[in-house]
């Protein structure tokens, strides 16, 4: 597997969110000092930069919306992925430390961009409790950390779904969910009718990750070049993972993650990733950040022998 350079971009965000504190993401994954550990495994890493992102207290509190915040996060999504597209233009490894989920609207629009100047496509990993496809119509509450994975298959909003231009970020047929097991009414059609491919946490039981991570690599690799990892981390049990907003039990193990991780780390075409969600006011002394550079550093390649 080539090295190539990680650029890591942070983006301190929680407009997308319920609670607060999504924001302190990126400094709790710096406390946490990925960066070292991917030096030590031999990557340049760049300096760091962030998107500057406003304050939620500075912006008129919007009450009744059913896309709060859409202005902000459509602005620094359309930053981050003009950024992210630069990266991979430079043929380096856009690593996102998030921030809310809504940010992967501005990632994988960016990542979509990169590809198809060579009319290329890309394969899209969704680690998640959740499926994060609803729209302003279904969401329940109007926080579009809720809505970023239908808005990247062009459905809903056609502002949010038009971030970095007008095409469709992703083809379902290339995207597979992985950890999902808190699905609202209206997105189970929405996973249905779109083509997407959706392991739960009952596949991941019966088959085991091992399987499972050998078909989500067959979708995603199926005719694109390379793929994107947005790794939510309540994806993993909350028995490990506290650090974040929206905690559903029954989450991926410790073990099952390194695995999942180990597995895309031998495939070897993966092109960017994001980690988002990370809340540190809900962790205990930044033990969620440890477990996610541990898992990050398994992503890109770090063994046992
Ligand atoms: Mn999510």
């Amino acid at each position: 597997m080539t090295k190539k350079p990680i650029r890591i971009v942070g983006v301190p965000m929680d407009f997308g969110a319920q609670h607060r504190g999504t924001d302190m993401g990126p400094s709790a994954l710096r406390v946490a000092n990925i960066a070292a550990g991917l030096r030590r495994l031999g990557y340049e890493v760049g300096r760091e930069v962030d998107i500057q992102v406003p304050s939620m207290e500075s912006r008129a509190y919007k009450e009744i919306s059913n896309m709060r915040f859409k202005e902000e996060i459509l602005d620094v999504c359309g930053r981050l992925c003009a950024r992210v597209e630069r990266i991979l233009n430079d043929g380096d490894f856009p690593l996102i430390y998030g921030g809310d989920h809504s940010l992967a609207m501005g990632s994988v629009s960016g990542i979509s961009n990169h590809l198809a100047q060579e009319d290329k496509k890309l394969g899209l990993i969704w680690f998640d409790a959740h499926a994060d496809m609803n729209t302003a119509e279904s969401s329940p509450s109007g926080n579009i950390h809720g809505m970023p994975l239908s808005a990247l298959l062009g459905m809903g909003d056609p502002d949010l779904c038009s971030i970095g231009g007008p095409q469709t970020k992703v083809d379902a047929n290339n995207v597979a969910l992985v950890a999902i097991r808190d699905i609202d009414d209206g997105e189970r059609s929405a996973i249905q009718e779109s083509g997407v491919h959706a392991f739960t946490m009952r596949d991941i039981d019966e088959q085991g990750m091992a399987a499972v991570a050998k078909k989500v690599l067959e979708i995603v690799n199926n005719g694109t070049d390379g793929f994107h990892l947005s790794f939510d981390v309540d994806g993993l049990d909350p028995e490990i993972a506290p650090g974040t907003g929206t905690r559903v039990k029954g989450g991926v193990d410790f073990r099952e993650a390194h695995l999942f991780m180990e597995n895309l780390a031998d495939d070897g075409r993966l092109t960017s990733m994001d980690v988002v969600e990370l809340n540190p006011s809900l962790d205990i002394k930044n033990q969620t950040a440890g477990i996610v550079k541990e898992l990050v550093l398994s992503a890109f390649g770090k063994s046992v022998l």
